[in-house]
């Protein structure tokens, strides 16, 4: 194979041995049954254990998924377990390439959680025979890391969020280490690119630790990538710029690929450590320079080195299926069957088809195993907000329209008494791309600060590495926080000017299919909405102008079906206070809350809000209950136009125009 730019590096650890003969067979074998079940899942209809000699009836008629970036991201699933054994370690792991779905599918398999989760899938020849049918097949399981996935809470199809989401997982819980991998293609994406500066808001004293491996296989689909033809110097450059320290693992023998990722992930892990230690015993509050590791291996690794007179294994060919035609050219299933057992499954599997004990004893157990780890399935963890009661935020009115307010300044003192009454709990956080004032939110500094672990100056105002207030100026960055703090059991909102919401267009789409896949995961646990307040609008600019104004972003929201997506819009402070208060006790939803910045009139008090809403219901036709709680609409809520037309054509029964038939409704 073409050999890789590496020059030698100072941060590539001295090589040392520290596997046992045995130990660097064990993780060695555990590896190859992973890659094996990699395959399996994406050739194999039947014959999983290779007892008969391969034959076409035995592949799949249509071939799909990426074996590319599997065996990379089954090894490092091997040496995180073997850490996470030897230290009690609490750990998830994120799959930045998540079209290695095979990957996460075979270590949750060879660890039990999936057999766990999925009791048609057990761990007999049988089993292993549906796991292979099930991937990428109608009625199976998605090609990537998925909600279905355990241990997931990101998908990778839309790559550049991984590393984000890993930094929102691991705020406020100081014993988690996300794992991150990111593929040397996704890093070229700019949210990738942005969110090497999450170690500026990241604070050992109070956060978990994220461990980035950048892996560079060299290639995306179908060329080479940026970073992966950059020298080790010019890399150490780079992210030491960062303010990471990279450590190097390179090279194409397994054996000595083992001991140097071993050894390597001691060491960072050490890192880690003594990070956390000097930053939890109150002696370093400084920014500290965290570990990374830059994995250099081959695309396709171990897989066909040549396929029909052409390169495959360390080139691009080997991003997806490796060889295909098998109709046409009977010898591919030759190379197939001598591919699949190069692994030798007959040593790793007993005669049950079960991954042997030996093996099997290598995963961690229990919650550790990072399949079961409950921060993945973030809704176990989940707990209440504690709120005020909004009504005591109301702005009086005797009279509508005669009094005036900024909406979102009121709703500041609602959101300063929420973070407070919360502070003990640490499950709250605002997030804003440097408009949290400017969006009049600015009461929240009354009891935090913005978090940030950069050098201050006297002159800073509000900032600290203890702040909950999350500013910086990239809304890729905004969202995956949100969403991994979301997705591992916490609450938030994200403050942002409408027309630039656009931005995340596509993240709030993936976040909305999530939530609409786990809908019908039972083992899912519902977590807490994901809740935009969207201000300068398009109605209300003053010093800005033209371009800031769009209010598209609600016609994006509205095309999501109306279980998933709620879009409201306040007319004034009090209906806000209303909305905000609604929004933070749902689950499961996305919330866009569009509302005026600006001084506005105060049209009502809650009494004859509350008629005009019926009023407006009547009119179309749909009900309203405003007295009841949780039965009324008391929050200006708007559900899809086409729900308004069917709601008319079928004059339904009260309350479902407003959406509190669902159950998971927590109108309060
Ligand atoms: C935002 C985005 N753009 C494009 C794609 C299409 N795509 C899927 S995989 C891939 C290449 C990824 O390369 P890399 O991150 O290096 O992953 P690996 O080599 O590990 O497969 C691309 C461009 C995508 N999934 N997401
Ligand atoms: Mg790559």
């Amino acid at each position: 194979m073409p050999s890789l730019p590496t020059t030698g590096s100072t941060t590539t650890a001295e090589p040392k041995e520290p596997l046992s003969a045995e130990e660097l067979r064990k993780v060695h074998a555990y590896w190859c049954a992973a890659n094996y079940l990699s395959v399996g899942q994406i050739y194999l209809l039947s014959n999983p254990l290779l007892r008969e000699p391969l034959l076409l009836k035995h592949i799949k008629p249509r071939l799909l998924g990426h074996w590319g970036t599997t065996p990379g991201q089954n090894l490092i699933y091997a040496h995180l377990n073997r850490v996470i054994k030897k230290r009690d370690l609490n750990v998830i792991y994120v799959s930045g390439p998540g079209h290695g779905g095979p990957a996460l599918v075979a270590n949750t398999y060879l660890e039990g959680t999936y057999s766990e989760f999925y009791p048609h899938i057990p761990q007999t020849e049988d089993g292993m025979r549906k796991l292979f049918k099930q991937f990428s097949f109608p009625g199976g399981i998605p090609s990537h890391v998925a909600p279905e996935t355990p241990g997931s809470i990101h998908e990778g199809g839309e790559l550049g969020y991984s590393l984000a989401h890993a930094n929102g997982a691991v705020f406020d819980s100081p014993d988690l280490l996300v794992c991150c991998v990111v593929g040397d293609g996704e890093a070229e994406s700019g949210p990738l690119a942005g969110s090497w500066h999450c170690n500026k808001f990241l604070n050992p004293a109070r956060d978990g630790a994220v461990l980035p491996i950048l892996h560079l296989n060299g290639y995306k689909i179908a060329n080479p990538a940026v970073l992966a033809r950059m020298t080790d110097e010019k890399l150490t450059q780079l992210f030491s710029g960062y303010g990471y320290k990279p450590f190097f693992v390179e090279g194409h023998d397994p054996h000595v690929v083992h001991q140097l990722m071993a050894q390597t992930i001691d060491a960072v892990l050490d890192e880690i450590h003594a990070i956390q230690e000097a930053a939890r015993s109150g002696k370093v509050s400084t920014l500290p320079v965290w570990p990374m590791i830059i994995l250099r291996t081959p695309k396709g690794w171990t897989g066909p080195k040549i396929v029909d007179g052409k390169p495959v294994e360390g080139t691009c060919r080997a991003h997806q299926v490796p060889i295909a035609d098998f109709a046409k050219k009977p010898e591919h299933l030759i190379q197939l069957e001598e591919w699949m057992n190069s692994y030798r499954p007959e040593e790793l599997f007993d005669e049950n088809g079960k991954l042997v004990v030996e093996l099997a004893e290598l995963a961690p157990a229990g919650m550790r195993r990072m399949g079961a780890n409950p921060h993945a399935n973030g809704g176990l963890l989940l707990r209440d907000l504690a709120m005020p009661n909004f009504r005591d935020y109301a702005v009086e009115v005797s009279k509508p329209g005669t009094e005036s307010a900024e909406a979102t300044r009121i709703l500041g003192h609602l959101l300063r008494d929420v973070m407070q009454l919360n502070a003990g709990a640490q499950n709250f956080r605002v997030f804003g791309p440097d408009e949290t004032a400017s969006n009049r939110l600015e009461d929240l500094y009354q009891v935090t600060d913005k978090v940030f672990m950069e050098p201050r100056l006297e002159t800073d105002e509000f900032l600290s590495p203890n702040g909950r207030v999350m500013e910086v100026l990239s809304e890729h960055m905004c969202q995956g926080w949100l969403e991994g703090y979301l997705l591992t059991g916490r609450h938030g909102l994200f403050s942002c000017y409408e027309a630039f919401i656009h931005i995340v267009d596509s993240m709030f789409n993936q976040h909305a299919k999530w939530l609409k896949v786990t809908r019908h995961i039972p083992w899912r646990r519902p977590i807490a909405s994901l809740n935009y307040l969207l201000t300068s609008h398009v109605w209300r600019q003053d010093h800005n102008g033209f371009t800031h104004q769009d209010p598209g972003f609600i016609d994006l929201v509205v095309n999501k079906k109306a279980d998933i997506v709620r879009v409201y819009l306040p007319p004034d402070a009090n209906t806000l206070l209303s909305v905000a208060d609604h929004c933070l006790r749902s689950r499961n939803y996305v919330n866009v809350i569009v509302a005026g910045k600006t001084t506005g009139a105060a049209v009502a008090g809650y009494e004859i809000r509350n008629r005009t809403l019926q009023r407006r219901a009547r009119d179309l036709g749909v009900g309203f209950d405003g007295q009841k709680k949780r039965a009324g609409c008391r929050h200006g809520m708007r559900g899809r136009r086409s729900d308004a037309r069917d709601a008319r054509r079928r004059r339904p029964a009260a309350a479902e125009f407003s959406g509190h038939q669902n159950p998971r409704c927590q109108c309060g």
